[in-house]
């Protein structure tokens, strides 16, 4: 099986609002694997390589600063297709847009307090990846369970 993986991280708003362990334990439960996982306070600098294509966006002054504003959780999932069905976990950008069920329809109401990040694609997740983790923070290993979540 290819192994695919996204990047997932835990913004400030999620952090401090107690909603690490519930959104990390959304992705366990579906029976993803997760492979990195470490906190930080990104830079300025990080964050406008994140977020590159949105530099030009009216909002974007307004991100840097919700995203600076307490440390984050930064984590990295396998397992098969896992950046389109991560997407759906975090549910619609604009929370009000989203389907109770996925993290931010359950969690949230305000876009610019969204509470957590996915790569949109497997090319923007093996970029956001390299970004927020070296090598070798990003570990490889079977678990257990793989024959009980693969057929
Ligand atoms: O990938 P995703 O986070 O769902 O949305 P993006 O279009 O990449 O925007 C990144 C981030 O920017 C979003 O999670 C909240 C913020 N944002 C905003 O504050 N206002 C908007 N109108 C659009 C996005
Ligand atoms: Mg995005």
């Amino acid at each position: 099986m290819a192994s695919e993986q996204t990047f997932i991280m835990i913004k400030p708003d999620g952090v401090q609002r107690g909603l690490v362990a519930p959104i990390i334990s959304r992705f366990e439960k579906r029976g993803y694997k997760l492979v990195a996982l470490k906190m930080a306070e990104p830079s300025e600098q990080l964050l406008r390589e994140h977020y590159a294509d949105l530099q030009e966006k009216p909002f974007f002054p307004g991100l840097l600063k919700y995203m600076r504003s307490g440390p984050v959780v930064a984590t990295v999932w396998e397992g098969k297709d896992v950046v389109k069905t991560g997407r759906t976990i975090l549910g619609a950008t604009n929370p009000l847009a989203s389907q109770p069920g996925t993290i931010r329809g359950d969690f949230a109401i305000d876009v610019g307090r969204n509470v957590c990040h996915g790569s949109d694609s497997v090319e923007s997740a093996k970029k956001e990846i390299s970004l927020w983790f070296k090598p070798e923070e990003v570990f490889r290993y079977k678990p257990a369970t793989f024959d009980w979540i693969y057929e």
